[in-house]
């Protein structure tokens, strides 16, 4: 599938080739979307993210099925706190910040269980992962090699959350010159309006900083390239 398909999206049609566009799952993590995790724990809707495993799901499994590159991100931090800016440490004046002991283990650390990803949309062999310690996947790792190594650039971006690390992530990725689209039903927010307003501040001014669609859209042009190319 190396011959530029389209997508219905907003604010016009999303024009991609499949060989060239990575599937860029943001922070799927078990801290921020299980119940009983530290997102939870905060006083946050979990379910306000889980709407978003299946239709994340069903995108994972196109793009493997179609042998397209995947890659993941997580934020946290190493266990010595020594990637750990002291302003994201006490940020909130919260009693458990990133460090602490939570109900998964230490908060937003790496290795420990509620870092991880949660197991429905679980990384692949040969699916790289991101440890980010910011909320954009570009600031401080090696994800931009990796992009130019596979000759990546276009990103179809989702994960949690809407307007924190999937908006940090597109504007970083649309100032490097990807051309960014984001399933709304991938993509998830504690908040309603910041979805809501998420979405709409991607896609205005003609596409600012990307195009904003759903899943079954471009499931559908992918299905179609498919039959095309057989
Ligand atoms: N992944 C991500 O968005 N990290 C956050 O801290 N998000 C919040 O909305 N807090």
């Amino acid at each position: 599938m190396n011959h530029l398909i389209s997508v219905s999206a907003e604010p016009y049609s999303y024009e991609f080739v499949p060989e060239t566009t990575a599937l860029l799952i943001i922070d799927m993590q078990r801290d921020f979307l299980e119940p009983g995790g530290f997102g939870e724990m905060l006083g946050n809707d979990v379910s306000q993210l889980r709407r978003t495993i299946e239709p994340n799901k069903r995108l994972l499994a196109a793009w493997r099925a179609a042998g397209l590159t995947v890659l993941h991100t997580r934020e946290g931090h190493r266990p010595d706190l020594s990637d750990l800016p002291p302003a994201k440490k006490v940020r909130g004046h919260g009693k458990t910040t990133i460090g602490d002991p939570g109900p998964m283990g230490r908060i937003l650390i790496r290795g420990e269980a509620g870092h991880d990803i949660i197991p429905e949309l679980y990384p692949q062999a040969g699916e790289p992962v991101i440890d980010k310690p910011g909320k954009g996947a570009f600031f401080a790792t090696d994800l931009q090699a990796i992009l130019q190594n596979r000759g990546i650039r276009s990103l179809v971006v989702t994960g949690v959350t809407t307007e924190v690390c999937v908006n940090t992530t597109v504007r970083e990725a649309n100032d490097r010159g990807y051309e960014c689209l984001v399933p709304a039903d991938c993509v998830g927010s504690y908040f309603p309006e910041f979805q809501e307003m998420g979405l709409k501040m991607i896609k205005a001014q003609s596409g600012i900083f990307g195009w904003v669609s759903d899943s079954d859209k471009i499931l559908a042009a992918l299905g179609a390239a498919a039959a095309q190319a057989a």
